[in-house]
């Protein structure tokens, strides 16, 4: 039978470029949809961009231009980025395709026909930059006295004739979906606003505006436009052919991992199940929030223009240093201040001095001194078989880390194993025993290479293209690259081509 597996990221407002905030999402959706693909699932990775709404029309009449030419133009960047951090995506999705308003009339049809939609007034309050409808008691007030939203947002007092959706008669399938499948949202304290918000009582839905028009039309029901995240959160199943529901593609649903910032949390975890309910649809298994990266203590965010460019980092770095990096250096549900030095050290120490210097050490001294070939097996000694358990026992452990989205773990699994080898070859000194013991030594170059190719197989999604490099230089063939390789042997006597340098050292910025 096949394995599938669906996995997707949020989908970008085109009210301003990508940043790297953006970058992370993709980037850390990208490496679970390798990695699947490398352990022999059918994958389905989508991304793409949200371009409808109040905010997506402000920016459009702040710059001039039409939504749809800021849609068009920024949507661009968002798909240009996707390639400069080498996203494996199976589509990228635009909410202003026909395929989509196509989806949403059928979704809101269904709302519909479920009774789960009725015409009322909404009257309250209302954050353009966040999209979001607030109860008085969840605003906060700015030094200079006005009101805001939790994330900080200007929100105004918006009465108009709208259309809702009775969310508050779904509170206790909700609750109960969080009881028997405490996964479903992570991480705990994701789980844990989103129940205490859910249990305080929920509150019908404002889904459709009138004072503007740049929105899905509410089928039949002209002057309306559908509230953006109805839209949005359709997009999942749109990609997959829905409303067709025979469309070889819908196989995916319902999608392993809804991969979100955890702001926009409580949408996938309230909002998006009640409507998945009302429209008789299955769920989906998770919906994971994870942390941002803040600039002295801030979001770093489009709206408040303290972004961090990605394509400088990449530049400079590049793009398989940043992947690593940003996927290394703080635990995935956690806040983390990202800076040129931190990049720097986490480069330096883990890249260049560890594997990269483990490869260069093994590979260039095979190359000199062991014939350019995979070395021969010997009779193997304790060290030996110390360091080879680790290897052996690393993707199982590899695994569980990455089940979890414990990306950190899962990379320092794997550097445990990169440091142990670095310390079994300071210790066994191939370079001594060339003399001595070239039997031995070969052995142990031997279980070098061994080691390589087993952190090399598992790092692939992490680093495709530099771990690529790696694999050539082993002399593995592209069929002996996936997990079910990681039970096989190299073969002695293969031929290795010359070794290059995969990652350089840094300077630290004020050395
Ligand atoms: O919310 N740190 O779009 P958006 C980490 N269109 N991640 C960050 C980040 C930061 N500083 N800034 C942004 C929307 N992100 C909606 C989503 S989904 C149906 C609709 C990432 O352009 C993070 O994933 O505001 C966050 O949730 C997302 O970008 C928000 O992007």
């Amino acid at each position: 039978m096949t394995k599938r597996f669906y996995i997707t990221t949020p989908i970008y407002y085109v009210n301003g470029a990508p940043h790297i905030g953006h970058a992370y999402s993709s980037i850390a959706a990208d490496v679970m949809a390798r990695f699947k693909r490398l352990d022999g699932y059918d994958v389905f990775f989508l991304t793409g961009t949200d371009e409808h709404g109040q905010k997506i029309e402000k920016a459009a009449n702040d710059a001039g231009i039409t939504p749809q030419h800021l849609a068009d133009r920024n949507s661009d960047a968002f798909r240009a980025m996707a390639a400069a951090v080498n996203l494996s995506n199976t589509d990228f999705i635009r909410t202003t395709e026909p395929r989509h308003k196509a989806a949403c009339a059928a979704m809101w049809q269904a709302l519909d026909a479920a009774g789960a939609i009725e015409l009322g007034h909404y009257e309250g309050w209302y954050a353009t930059r966040d999209e979001a409808f607030y109860n008085e008691d969840e605003l906060t007030t700015a030094p200079d006295g006005t009101k805001r939203s939790p994330y900080g947002a200007p929100v105004e007092w918006v009465r108009e004739p709208s259309y809702f959706f009775k969310l508050s008669t779904f509170q206790s399938r909700l609750l109960d979906l969080y009881e028997t499948n405490p996964e479903f949202i992570q991480p705990a304290s994701s789980r844990n606003e989103v129940l205490s918000f859910v249990r305080s009582g929920l509150r019908d839905i404002s889904i459709s505006r009138t004072s503007f028009t740049w929105g899905v039309p509410v089928p039949n029901t002209p002057g309306h436009v559908m509230y953006v995240w109805i839209d949005a959160l359709t997009n999942y199943l749109t990609a997959l052919g829905y409303p067709d529901r025979t469309a070889p593609n819908m196989a995916f649903w319902p999608a392993d991992i809804h991969l979100v910032g955890k702001e926009i949390t409580r949408f996938h975890a309230i909002y998006w199940p009640a409507m998945l309910m009302a429209a008789n649809l299955p769920l989906p298994k998770r919906v994971f929030g994870h942390g941002w990266w803040v600039v002295d203590g801030e979001k770093m965010s489009k709206s408040l223009g303290n972004a961090l460019e990605i394509q400088p980092l990449i530049t400079e770095f590049g793009i398989d240093a940043i992947r690593f990096f940003l996927l290394r250096e703080i635990p995935f549900g956690n806040d983390g201040d990202v800076s040129r030095r931190a990049i720097i050290t986490r480069l330096n120490t883990e890249l260049a001095n560890g594997l990269g210097n483990l490869a260069q050490r093994t590979l260039s001294f095979i190359a000199k001194n062991a014939g350019a070939a995979i070395p021969a097996a010997g009779p193997a000694t304790e060290a030996d078989h110390a360091l080879t358990t680790i290897a052996e026992t690393l993707p199982t452990r590899v695994r569980t880390a990455m089940d979890r989205l414990a990306y950190q773990e899962a990379l320092e699994e794997i550097w445990k194993l990169i440091r142990a080898a670095n310390a079994y070859i300071d210790h066994e000194q191939p370079w001594a025993l060339r003399k001595t013991n070239p039997t031995r030594m070969a052995h142990v170059l031997r279980t070098l290479c061994e080691t390589l190719r087993i952190a090399a197989i598992l790092l692939q999604p992490f680093m495709p293209e530099t771990m690529a490099k790696l694999l050539d230089q082993l002399a593995i063939p592209p069929t002996a690259r996936n997990f079910a390789a990681l039970e096989t042997h190299l073969t002695e006597a293969t031929p290795l081509p010359t070794p290059t340098g995969l990652f350089p050292r840094f300077v630290e910025p004020d050395a």
